[in-house]
């Protein structure tokens, strides 16, 4: 009887009658939100460099609430002995869950704990140690069972009771009994349908999505902390950013903090809506003019549109900070600033030990350029050899960050997919001159920088 049924069925009742549940249910589903929105159930991890640490915080993805999560910090040498406490707050309910973990000095690598996911949403990651204190805002994401999964389960279910059930009491009414079977089937068809459509049909918007904001309403900046959620058409205009210093002249070898203050571009109120990207809310590079000194580092956010790191200059001079920052439902932007310090050189074999400075054509892996003799505007192509196996760092295996001599362009481009252990970077530069050139990656929980100079011709000149 059972080969029987599908033709019968599709011969009564036809295709548009069989489809028109699907069309209905793709109609009005709601669309996933957009750009941004970390996946359901992923981890979520971030960098910061705090009380001289360099760490980067995973929160290990939960697939339900209320859970445990892992969270783990990874501490890149050189690792000071500092305590860390984290509190995950949800901005919700205000419920917290504490963890602390001691980070021993000089012992790099992953520390782990476990904190309570309560439920999911915007939270707050706090971040502290005796001297700083970083509040980020993230958001957890719970993958939603899908409505396809409960159309094809329930649809199968019901397919096999009917289908069961009619053959069954075929005796006693034989009619009520063929009917039963060609319900059973037909939902049976729909189910397997849906089952067979299901990897193309849209995915559920995870538990703790940011609402979709309203078309036109895209520009109100209104978004709460760790907004992330997809905006109108426009986006939203871009931030502009204040560097300064405290103290505001600071002296070579001395600790000073560096802030960066966000304000909207078109209201100037503080702007609070940074977007996770490379897995960081900001990436700043500061260099000394000469190019000499340099530093990646990740801020901790002190509150909107406050973002502060501390630092120490080895050498007077002028130096330039560049932020990559990314503001939700706008593009990835590049601001620009300077400060000077004062005083004298740190002694002799005190800049000679930092691994930051540019060494040209000195000892230890140098990359090789293809051309030799890099043109303006032309792709060149830079290897470079590692001594082993990388580390995955902001997301990437290796990043390549390039300054002109005056400061007014930096590029940032990641290694192109290779074989390990050798990075490969290819990068165009934009005029000829010389330019400043660092590699960095990770490897054995230390952030490796190669430093290096490039000089950049014209096309005849080769
Ligand atoms: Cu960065």
């Amino acid at each position: 009887m059972r080969p029987l049924l599908l033709p019968l069925v599709v011969r009564l009742l036809p295709l548009r009658i069989l489809l028109l549940p699907l069309v209905l249910l793709l109609v009005l589903w709601p669309v996933p939100a957009g750009a941004h929105v970390v996946a359901p159930g992923a981890d979520l991890r971030i960098a910061q460099t705090i009380a001289g640490a360099e760490l980067t915080i995973t929160v290990r993805g939960v697939s339900r609430t209320p859970a445990p999560a892992v969270v783990e910090i990874e501490a890149f040498h050189p690792v000071p002995d500092l305590p860390v406490e984290l509190t995950l707050r949800s901005s919700e309910t205000g419920r917290a869950s504490h963890a602390a973990v001691r980070l021993a000095a000089g012992r790099a690598g992953p520390y782990r704990v476990s904190m309570q996911v309560s439920r999911a949403g915007p939270h707050e990651l706090e971040v502290r140690t005796p001297a700083d204190r970083s509040v980020l805002p993230v958001r957890v994401l719970v993958p939603a069972t899908s409505p396809w999964e409960l159309v094809i389960h329930g649809g199968f279910y019901v397919a096999g009771i009917l289908v069961v059930g009619g053959l069954l009491t075929g005796g006693t009414s034989r009619r009520g009994s063929a009917l039963a079977v060609r319900a059973g089937a037909l939902t049976g068809v729909v189910a397997l349908t849906v089952a067979l459509m299901s990897p193309q049909l849209p995915e559920p918007v995870p538990d703790g999505a940011a609402p979709v904001a309203a078309p036109g309403n895209a520009g109100s900046g209104g978004m709460g902390p760790g907004g992330m959620g997809s905006g109108g058409a426009g986006g939203r205009p871009y931030l502009m950013a204040a560097f300064s210093t405290q103290p505001a002249r600071p002296a070579a070898g001395a600790e000073f903090t560096l802030f960066a203050d966000l304000v909207d571009g078109s209201t100037g109120r503080p702007v609070d809506d940074l977007a996770l990207h490379h897995e960081a809310l900001a990436h700043l590079v500061v260099t000394s003019a000469d190019g000499a000194y340099f530093r990646h580092l990740h801020p901790v956010r002190l509150g909107p549109g406050r973002l502060a790191v501390r630092l120490r200059a080895d050498r007077p001079g002028r130096y330039l900070a560049h932020a990559e920052l990314e503001r939700t439902d706008s593009g990835g932007q590049l601001v620009t600033g300077a400060f000077d310090v004062t005083g004298t050189a740190a002694g002799p074999g005190g800049s000679r030990t930092d691994p930051a400075i540019p060494q040209e054509a000195g000892p230890g892996p140098a990359p090789v350029l293809v051309p030799a003799r890099p043109v303006a505007g032309r792709p060149t192509t830079m290897r470079l050899r590692t001594a082993g196996p990388l580390q995955s760092w902001l997301g990437m295996p290796g990043h390549l960050i390039v300054r002109d001599r005056d400061g007014g362009f930096l590029g940032h481009v990641h290694a192109t997919p290779t074989r390990a252990p050798e990075l490969t970077f290819t990068f165009s530069f934009p005029a000829p001159g010389t330019y400043f050139a660092w590699i960095q990656y990770a490897r054995n929980s230390t952030i490796e920088t190669v430093p290096f100079t490039v000089t950049v011709g014209t096309e005849d000149r080769t």
